[in-house]
């Protein structure tokens, strides 16, 4: 059986970060795409040579030409420009919404029977304008940001409890942005949902809504601290997540930005919701009941995506 075919467009911080947690992971074979000449070429000819050292034997080429990801079995996409201090997801539109058009063309053109994972920002537009580009069905479409987001509720809730990250279940919905929807009604300390848990700590409701805020935040604070680029090493992690599920057909539920028609009470929208990867890619989009806050909180969320779904259409006349 022929080696799976991981191709990676965009080859800058999450793109390299990608390629070496695949290789060490023996997903496939990578191929790294970008448009910066030399680049992807030379991050594969160093990922390589990590090989004989941590004993992966995974192909790792660079290319510049779209022809090279002919069969990929996964895309995952980052090509694009990160946030810089004071710029917000959004402010990154007009210029992420051209490279959109441009890969979508290229997965259309070599792999359309692709799965494929969104990165780029603002997430919730772009894999929905990567799905309108590349007219690859939408449960072939995802886009990841659940994933990283309850990551970092996750992290930051067994900080305050000084509990173990594997005994938190943080749950997370919505857009991709400050108006994103930690929802502490389905986190759980092993079972325990996360407020009965801070009452046996002692921890108050304010600690935990500062937990929440900082959440909501927790992209822009690290672009505060770099203070060039965003967070890559966790991102790329949480993508790897996805795709794993893909490829080993593990049917996990995952929180990810999936198309969503009719559930959520939504017509037509990518946003973050428990979503079930397996081989059929989005297998189920799961609908869970909500408080009336946490419903009100996801309108919003979802009404933010939807502005920025009109704007896409406004900048290219193909989209509307
Ligand atoms: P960076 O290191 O700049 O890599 C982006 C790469 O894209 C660069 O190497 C560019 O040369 C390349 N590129 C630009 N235009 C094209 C094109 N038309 N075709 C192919 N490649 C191109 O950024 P990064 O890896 O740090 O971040 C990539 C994207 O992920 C950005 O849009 C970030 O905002 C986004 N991001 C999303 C999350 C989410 O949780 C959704 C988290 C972190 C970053």
């Amino acid at each position: 059986m022929a080696r799976k075919k991981i191709a990676l467009i965009g080859s800058g911080m999450i793109g390299g970060t990608l390629a070496h947690l695949a290789a060490k992971k023996e997903m496939g074979d990578i191929v790294l795409f970008d448009i910066a000449e030399g680049m992807p070429q030379g991050k594969a000819l160093d990922l390589s040579q990590c090989g004989p050292i941590e004993g992966f034997d995974a192909k790792i080429t660079g290319t510049n030409d779209y022809a090279d990801i002919a069969g990929a079995d996964v895309v995952i996409v980052t090509a694009g420009v990160p946030r810089k201090p004071g710029m917000s997801r959004d402010d990154l539109l007009g210029i992420n919404l051209k490279v959109m058009k441009a890969v979508g063309e290229g997965i259309k053109n070599n792999c359309p029977d692709a799965f494929v994972i969104c990165i780029t920002n603002p997430l919730d537009a772009m894999v929905w304008a990567l799905r309108e580009f590349s007219g690859l069905p939408h449960n072939k479409v995802v886009g990841m940001a659940g994933v990283l987001d309850s990551a970092r509720f996750a992290t930051f809730l067994a900080w305050e409890f000084d509990v173990s990250v594997k005994d938190v279940n943080a749950f997370v919905l919505g857009g991709h942005g400050d108006t994103m929807v930690p929802v502490t009604s389905y986190t759980t300390i092993n079972g325990i949902p996360v407020n009965d848990f801070a009452k046996i700590k002692g921890v108050s409701e304010s600690r935990i809504d500062e937990i929440v805020k900082r959440t909501r935040a927790g992209g822009g604070e690290i672009v505060q601290l770099l203070g060039n680029g965003s967070a890559y090493y966790a991102p790329a992690t949480s993508a790897i997540a996805m795709a794993e599920a893909y490829l080993n057909d593990s049917k996990r539920i995952l929180p990810c930005a999936s198309y969503v028609e009719g559930k959520y009470g939504l017509d037509g929208l990518y946003v973050g919701v428990p979503t079930m990867i397996g081989a059929g890619g989005t297998e189920e989009v799961i609908e869970i009941e909500l408080s009336d806050e946490e419903k009100s909180n996801l309108k919003v969320s979802t009404d933010a995506v939807e502005e920025l779904l009109e704007a896409c259409k406004g900048l290219d006349s193909s989209l509307a």
